[in-house]
């Protein structure tokens, strides 16, 4: 299967910024493979955004070029933030992806919500 060109990733691009240390956050878990912060703007109770340690700049972009072991390394940390975050006992997790789906940061994110919107 033909794989499709990466789109350009932005370095300047606030996530980006996040995780050279270049921009504050309110960091709720960080390992090799992902960082976890508190969404500035946020809409649940509990809302964090997991990034990768990587340029990718969509949750597609992220699927199609990132190395299994970040993929992987990725996943397990979002679950694991999640687990740990939620309160009561449950959450939702979503991703926007493309400005038709919403995304405003091009660097890909999950968010990670739980309990009531605000
Ligand atoms: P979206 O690209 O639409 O999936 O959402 C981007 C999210 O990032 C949005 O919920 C607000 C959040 N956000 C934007 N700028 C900052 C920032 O500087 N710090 C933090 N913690 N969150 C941000």
């Amino acid at each position: 299967m033909p794989s499709q060109s990466s789109p350009i990733y932005d370095r300047n691009n606030i996530f980006a910024r996040i995780l050279r240390g270049e921009a504050p956050c309110t960091r709720v878990y960080e390992d090799e493979y992902a960082l976890a912060f508190r969404d500035i703007y946020p809409k649940a109770q509990v809302h964090v955004l997991a990034i990768p340690k990587g340029e990718y700049v969509s949750l597609t972009d992220f699927s199609q070029s990132a190395p299994p072991e970040l993929i992987t390394g990725f996943w397990r940390a979002v679950t694991r933030v999640a687990e740990t975050l939620s309160v009561a006992g449950g959450y939702r997790i979503g991703s926007n992806v493309g400005p038709g789906g919403g995304q405003v940061v091009f660097h890909f994110h999950v968010h990670i919500l739980s309990g009531p919107r605000t």
